[in-house]
């Protein structure tokens, strides 16, 4: 049997599986769903849930790659191309020609959005979905609708559509501002984060005082560092470098590393706590005495896993390692089996 194609570094989430990721629930107003055309736009428009019903519905099979490093291959989404639904029954454009941007804006608190080249977007083909894997899209998935655009990183694919906004200049999306997401976001080329905007000189002086406190160090370079006790209680640390780190005793409670590189880190008696280690890396790590209890770990790994399923660079994991059941569950099934065979003291609960 071949493997299916996957881009670099990411892995299948067991079946049927669907993480919740970011926010999980639209806001709550009394005010009808509508969806509006907005920005360089040469008419008006907006749709309710029963106009969008009633256009011509496709159904298409579609590869969900989240940053988080889990994909899911082939799920089946519902709705109306999103290239259709933007033309009018004459054929022409409901955008003005300088479009050149989409900006997608969603009915919730921060009123997320994200966007993506308008020339990029009708290539890709993306679906105004309200429909996934035959049923009407559950509300913590984007319900009533949501996009779905194939070929990027689902930080892409906005929940609980409100507002298409049609721009002549690109505007930054929620997570592409506030937590370093690339801008890019194609699988297949790993662009998940644009490069750290800490200086040299500014990491120098955190790493020599050990206190990354409530900092944001997106990308940070720590590898190889001497990091013992580190106290960086709710630090913002995504896809930080902390290969061959020595972080004996490091006080992580709260923080956020995922996609954090901690292969063959000393992480003994370190404490994550409630810490987000979603794809974080933990192959070859010491986690003797570490507690990631109520930590989440969907796409996290502890040992690298090839294809037919040996195991490498399995972390060291014994009786002191604290976790609890429900984070081993988010892993992938080959990851909590090979968690679970470390004899760890998991938390039933
Ligand atoms: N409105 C909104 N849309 C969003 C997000 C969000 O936080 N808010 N997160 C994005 C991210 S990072 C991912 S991976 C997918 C997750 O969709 P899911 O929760 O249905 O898996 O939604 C994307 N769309
Ligand atoms: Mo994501």
């Amino acid at each position: 049997m071949t493997s299916p194609p996957l881009p670099p570094n990411q892995q299948l989430v067991k079946r049927h599986c669907w993480p919740v990721v970011g926010e999980r629930a639209p806001s709550q107003t009394t005010t009808p769903w509508t969806v509006t055309l907005a920005g360089e736009v040469k008419v008006d428009r907006h749709w309710s849930l029963n106009d969008l019903a009633a256009l011509p519905q496709t159904t298409r099979r579609i590869d969900v790659h989240c940053v988080t490093r889990w994909s899911r291959l082939q799920m089946e989404f519902r709705g109306i191309r999103f290239a259709e639904l933007v033309t009018d029954a004459g054929g022409e454009p409901l955008y003005k020609p300088q479009a050149r941007f989409v900006s997608f804006v969603a009915r919730s608190e921060r009123s997320h959005s994200t966007s993506l080249p308008l020339r990029e977007l009708l290539d890709l083909d993306p679906l105004v979905a309200l429909r996934a894997d035959g049923a009407p899209l559950p509300i913590e998935h984007g319900g009533p609708v949501r996009m779905v655009v194939p070929g990027k990183y689902f930080y892409k694919s906005i929940k609980w559509l409100e507002r298409i906004e049609f721009l002549t200049d690109d505007r930054l999306g929620y997570w592409e501002s506030e937590a370093g997401y690339h801008n890019g976001a194609d699988p297949w080329k790993e662009q998940r984060y644009i490069a750290s905007s800490l200086s040299k000189q500014d990491a120098a002086r955190l790493i020599r005082q050990r206190d990354f406190r409530a900092r944001d160090l997106l990308g940070l370079q720590a590898n190889g560092m001497e990091l013992a006790n580190l106290n960086a209680v709710n630090a913002r640390l995504r896809n930080a470098d902390f290969r061959n780190t020595s972080l004996h005793g490091a006080d992580f409670r709260g923080a956020n590393l995922s996609n954090a590189h901690l292969e063959s880190a000393d992480l003994r008696e370190a404490n994550f706590r409630g810490a987000d280690l979603e794809g974080a890396d933990f192959s070859a790590a010491d986690l003797r005495g570490a507690d990631l209890r109520d930590a989440s770990l969907f796409g996290a790994s502890f040992a690298v896993i090839d294809t037919d399923g040996n195991r490498n660079n399995v972390a060291s994991i014994d009786q002191s390692t604290k976790v609890t059941a429900t984070s081993l569950d988010a892993l992938t099934p080959e990851q909590r089996d090979c968690f679970r065979s470390q004899s760890a003291s998991v938390e039933e609960r």
